[in-house]
């Protein structure tokens, strides 16, 4: 391979300036800075992925491909300079030029090419997956505008388009020489044995590569991303009429395919784009694997030796009927052959429970965009049916398809994200497929990548941490273990609590700067931060704090301990409930900051606008981690496990793996409360739950009155009438149910956060707890379990 010696960061940044970007020094704007240094990295990243490529190729190593509709990977300049162990050199570097490293890097705007955990986890593994060293591609489609930009206007959320690519972006790599042709519609042509399929539309997928590199650099693997283009871009003939809009059309139509992220989260659409979309991913990502495969190996029994692709979630599942079709009417193996191969090569992740997420697609639908594939599934339907005579549920009941079934018939394994939740697959969703293949469900507990989530957005912890056991931790983060014996020494909790006071002291700074919000960082600050949505309870929390701030008018002298809450999360905007919490939050907090009585004790704010930047400013600064959804609901959670890990106990449920968490870090560290799963379905059961929880509760029943009669939206007393009548009704997400312990909870939180030594002890100790949420180890998990595949890594 080419060799060529690496110039130092500070001429990279100079040359990149000059000749890629065609500026001096005195002439660079801040993005031309950003560019050049994000070039300068960009090239080192580079040589360590042209040598994973090669290694790959030369072993004949088994490849994981990781198909997901979402990547929510943030920014990545800091990813790569953190990995490649550059911090100190690129400060010092554009120190030189008069520049500040920080401000550089927050000009790269968000890739938010995701809702929230599902895609997060996606960018969690991929970068995982270069640390560990497991030759992987993940494929995901080049969304034009990622997760809209929140605002809000007088309390409510306004969502505007997203336009990540409206600046340069430093890390992708256009290849206009990798395109296929992806068909939709048309018809189905049978003769005898022979069945074709003749798409009535076609568009082009192109690819855009992005490499991502692992800790240290000794592994980069590449995320693809797939673009809609037209065939034939130009309709030259409308042009010369004169109708310039029709000759327009085709791109425009093509395009659409890959313009915008769906922006719901754990809630299905339903829409014929999504369908589209996902199907275009899906062939594109097979055709480039099959392609890459057959250069390589060739014989296509071979398959699932060699290949091994993680659906995540349904959006994928597709993959399972496709690739029987390549297989069987392309390739013309058997048709059971072709099962057999597309089940030892696919694999599923489920990722939620709740009914409204479960994809299923209509056949009038799914048959006119995709129609041979309606009868593949109903092909895969019947041989599944005669094998397992036993079987009850079919996948194509009620002139639907349903997603989640076919995946799982078409997985050699399936797996769930917690211990929790893959015990509830079992017993509820999945229980007739896992009674009929008792082995093939299989637990992966999540996990978070400790590079971003500790190294690079928590440098003044990752530095004690450094300092007092050595740097093994970052790619071994069960290691963080041995910080347990300092936790006894008074002199380093000491500085383990100043860590977190000055985390707490530069956020407030920012916020003050951002916001013009004036917080103390004296004070608990109590953290609650993910998408909106009922089960995951804001709204649990926001009643508890006007309860509270009830509490603390009627006795302002009781000594009670301050406590800041924070709020983030963007609601779906079809979704009226979660909008109506984010107001209310954003509404009670207008009253209660200004209550001079209670605002040195209690003090609310709705940050807009959440994404993976402000996670990472939020989660080193924190206090209180609020894990509050509704036992059952919350497949497994990843922001909890980022809070545990920077040192902020969590006030939770026994849901998804805070249940883990509980047991790692000891449930003396943990703040417990609430109705387990089972209590849950059994109090779903009881008549008025509701009712009888606030009857039995005055400081529920008086918080609830207050939100009623208007108390917080005095220009319209009934804007919450209707949030109100859920809860005292329906409420099937058991706020009412749960509320009273979780009031108790908190008090015990406020009694702990006075004791500054104990709970510095306790924050200490979630964090030398935590090592095994690294997703490095989730990684593994998959990798022994579910794909067979090696570490490439001496
Ligand atoms: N999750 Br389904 C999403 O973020 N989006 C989805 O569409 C679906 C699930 C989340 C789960 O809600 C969360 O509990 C989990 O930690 C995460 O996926 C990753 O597994």
């Amino acid at each position: 391979m080419l060799q060529l010696s690496t110039p130092s960061l500070r001429d990279a940044i100079l040359r990149h300036l000059t000749y890629s970007f065609g500026k001096d020094p005195e002439h660079a704007i801040l993005e031309d800075w950003r560019m050049a240094l994000s070039y300068a990295v960009r090239d080192r990243i580079v040589d360590a992925w042209f040598k994973a490529t090669e290694k790959t190729y030369e072993t004949g190593a088994k490849r994981v491909y990781y198909l997901s509709m979402e990547f929510l990977i943030g920014r990545l300049l800091e990813d790569g300079i953190v990995n490649l162990e550059l911090v100190e050199e690129a400060k010092a570097a554009l120190s030189e030029f008069d520049k500040d490293y920080h401000e550089v890097l927050s000009d790269e705007p968000d890739a938010a090419l995701g809702n929230g955990g599902l895609g997060r986890l996606a960018a969690c593994f991929l970068e995982s997956l270069s640390t560990v060293g497991c030759p992987a591609h993940g494929y995901g489609i080049r969304y034009e505008h990622g997760l809209f930009r929140q605002s809000f206007v007088d309390g409510r959320q306004v969502e505007q388009p997203e336009t990540w690519l409206g600046q340069r972006h430093a890390w992708e790599f256009e290849r206009p020489e990798v395109r296929y042709r992806i068909g939709f519609g048309g018809h189905v042509d049978m003769r005898g044995e022979t069945v074709r399929w003749y798409p009535g539309e076609e568009v082009e997928a192109e690819a855009f590569d992005t490499p991502v590199v692992g800790f240290r650099g000794r592994w980069a693997n590449t995320l693809r991303l797939w673009s809609g283009r037209a065939i034939h871009p130009f309709d030259l003939d409308a042009f010369n009429h004169g109708d310039y809009a029709r000759a327009a059309a085709p791109e425009a139509l093509a395009r659409t395919i890959s313009r915008v992220l769906y922006p719901d989260d754990t809630t299905e659409q339903g829409k014929e784009l999504r369908l589209k979309q996902e199907y275009f991913l899906t062939a594109a990502a097979l055709r480039d694997i099959l392609r890459r495969f057959n250069n390589q190996f060739g014989d296509l029994r071979k398959l699932p030796d060699k290949v091994a692709i993680q659906l995540n979630d349904t959006h994928p599942a597709i993959a399972g009927p496709e690739l029987v079709r390549i297989l069987h009417d392309e390739r013309g193996l058997p048709f059971e052959d072709a099962m057999e191969i597309a089940r030892g090569t696919l694999s599923y992740t489920n990722h939620t429970l709740m009914p409204e997420a479960l994809e299923s697609w209509g056949e009038d639908l799914f048959g006119r965009l995709l129609p041979r594939h309606l009868q593949l599934v109903d092909q895969i339907d019947n041989a599944h049916a005669t094998q397992n005579p036993s079987r009850t549920q079919s996948m194509r009941a009620d002139h639907q398809v349903k997603m989640g079934q076919l995946s799982f018939v078409m997985a050699h394994h399936v797996n769930g994200v917690s211990a929790l939740h893959t015990d509830l697959m079992k017993t509820t969703v999945f229980s007739e497929l896992h009674r009929l293949h008792p082995d093939r469900i299989v637990n992966e507990t999540n996990g978070v990548t400790p590079r971003r989530w500790l190294l690079a957005c928590n440098p003044a912890l990752a530095g004690l941490i450094t300092d007092s056991i050595g740097d093994g931790w970052i790619d071994d983060l069960e290691q963080l273990q041995k910080l347990e014996p300092f936790i006894e020494d008074s002199g380093w909790i000491d500085r383990y609590w100043n860590v977190k006071k000055s985390n707490k002291i530069e956020l407030s700074n920012w916020m003050g700067q951002t916001y013009g919000l004036h917080t103390d960082p004296e004070m608990l600050f109590d953290i609650q931060i993910k998408r909106m949505h009922e089960y995951k309870r804001q709204h649990l929390n926001i009643i508890e704090a006007i309860a509270h701030w009830q509490e603390i008018r009627e006795n302002p002298d009781a000594g009670w301990t301050p406590r800041l809450k924070l709020f983030a999360g963007k609601a779906a905007p079809g979704y009226f409930f979660a909008k109506d919490i984010i107001r209310l939050i954003n509404d009670a907090a207008v009253v209660i900051n200004n209550d001079p009585v209670t605002n040195k004790y209690l003090k609310i704010a709705f940050l807009p606008n959440y994404n993976v930047s402000l996670a990472e400013r939020l989660v080193p600064a924190a206090d209180l981690s609020e894990q509050i959804s509704t036992a059952g609901k919350e497949a497994s959670g990843t922001g909890n496990m980022k809070f545990a890990l920077n040192g902020a106990p969590t006030v939770g449920t026994l849901d998804g793996a805070n249940v883990e968490i509980r047991d790692h870090v000891g449930p003396e560290n943990f703040f417990l409360f609430g109705m387990t799963a089972e209590e849950v379905m059994e109090r779903r059961t009881v008549e008025n739950h509701a009712r009888r929880a606030i009857d039995a509760d005055p400081r529920l029943a008086s918080a609830l009155k207050l939100i009623r009669e208007g108390r917080f939206s005095p220009s319209e007393p009934d804007r919450y009438a209707g949030v109100v009548d859920n809860l005292e009704g329906p409420d099937f997400f058991l706020v009412c149910s749960d509320f009273t312990d979780y009031w108790r909870a908190q008090r015990e939180v406020d009694t702990a956060f006075a004791d500054r030594t104990g709970w510095a002890r306790m924050a200490a100790l979630n964090t030398a707890r935590s090592g095994w949420f690294s997703s490095d180890r989730t990684i593994r998990g998959y990798m022994a379990d579910i794909w067979k595949a090696q570490s490439l890594l001496p």
